[in-house]
């Protein structure tokens, strides 16, 4: 296994004469080093950097911008991820528009002289919206734009951004990667040695990195991902089936259905539609008591933020992962207080099932 390398410092043979090629655990430990390698595998990238959580590979990859730079991101993006663009990056200058990015042409459109990057992530959180990524990064090459691909949701089993064309891909390895909610951690992986070397310099610059500890933790789970993935999906297929034909759901948003606007997309460049669900329920004029209800009553699914492990998890975007965007924001993109995000864990799916029903039935005398 892997040994954790806890030392901080290494000792050098002289000033400047290093035993190895490590100095100082900032800029490289080997149980990190074994990560970085192993994610930039998966990723069938040559560069992977290491980072304390998903937000801090977010905002390194930022900072490889500069002040009067633009950025065009997807309209569909994890709450925190709108928060480093919308109340940190824009301190310093940093540009961004959110766009709808389902019409490459719309978005070559977009693209200023100075827009220096997309950003999407594809399927998106909370919506599961679906971007063409080998599309997307035709238009980003001919503008020699960065394509930046959050793959959080669908992880390299399902999906990888950097064989479609895009230029990096970042993870918040927290979900699908490390699996078992026992770790805070993110990534990004790149082939481009020019993006990969700032990459390297940000994180030691700045110093936002991933622990030896949790290194170990995540490639530890690592080592499931297949098996989880493919057990993932398998059972978002079934609750798909039922959520779809229940009365007290107006609609249910998954790539997998032949009904969602970007199945066709997603057939093409996912191996699996994933396990990630969005559903909304018929809350009529009541706001968010009966998906309160619904979400209190349930037993096997936890109400909680995050995604990804091995337990089922449940929440309602609109005031837990979504609230830091503007209601604007939330409202055009449809987060209303019927919207549910389910993360579909491994349990007996006829639990989870069953758990559900018990939902709905608390939802309905909240009604
Ligand atoms: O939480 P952190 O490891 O910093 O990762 C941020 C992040 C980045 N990208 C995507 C697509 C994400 O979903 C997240 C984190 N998301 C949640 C905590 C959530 O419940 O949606």
């Amino acid at each position: 296994m892997t040994p954790i390398v806890l030392a901080s410092t290494f000792a050098q043979d002289g000033p400047g004469v290093l035993k190895g090629p490590y100095d100082y655990s900032r800029a490289g430990n080997p149980t990190r080093t074994a990560l970085e390698q192993c994610l930039a595998a998966l990723e069938g990238a040559k560069h992977g950097v290491a980072f304390g959580s998903g937000c801090a590979a977010t905002t390194a990859l930022l900072l490889t911008l500069k002040s009067g730079d633009h950025v065009l991101v997807g309209d569909d993006v994890y709450g925190g991820t709108f928060r480093i663009f919308d109340k940190v990056m824009k301190q310093f200058g940093l540009d961004a528009t959110f766009m709808d990015l389902s019409d490459p042409a719309k978005v070559r459109e977009a693209i200023r002289p100075n827009t220096r990057m997309l950003w999407l992530e594809t399927p998106s959180n909370p919506m599961l919206k679906i971007f063409d990524i080998a599309a997307l990064a035709e238009v980003a090459k001919k503008a020699n734009v960065t394509l930046a691909v959050d793959n959080t949701f669908a992880t390299p089993m399902l999906q990888r951004p950097l064989d479609l064309g895009a230029t990096v891909a970042v993870h918040s390895t927290t979900k699908y990667l490390n699996g078992h909610s026992d770790v805070v951690g993110g990534a990004a992986l790149t082939s481009d040695d020019e993006l990969g070397e700032k990459l390297h310099f940000i994180q030691k610059s700045v110093g936002g990195v991933q622990s030896p500890f949790d290194s170990y933790m995540v490639l530890r789970g690592l080592k499931t991902l297949g098996v989880r993935m493919r057990q993932h999906v398998k059972s978002a297929e079934v609750l798909v089936d039922h959520l779809t034909r229940h009365g007290l759901v107006t609609r249910v948003f998954y790539p997998g259905l032949e009904s969602h606007p970007g199945h066709a997309v997603a057939a093409r460049q996912m191996k699996g539609f994933g396990g990630m669900i969005s559903l909304d329920l018929r809350v009529g004029d009541k706001g968010t008591a009966p998906s309160a209800a619904f979400l209190r009553a349930l037993r096997v699914f936890t109400c909680a933020e995050s995604l990804g492990g091995v337990e089922s998890l449940a929440e309602l975007p609109a005031i837990m992962t979504h609230a830091s965007l503007t209601p604007e924001a939330r409202r055009s993109l449809g987060i209303g207080d019927g919207l549910v995000r389910l993360s579909v864990g491994l349990e007996d799916v006829e639990d989870l099932k069953e758990d559900l029903e018990r939902g709905f039935r608390a939802m309905e005398a909240a009604l």
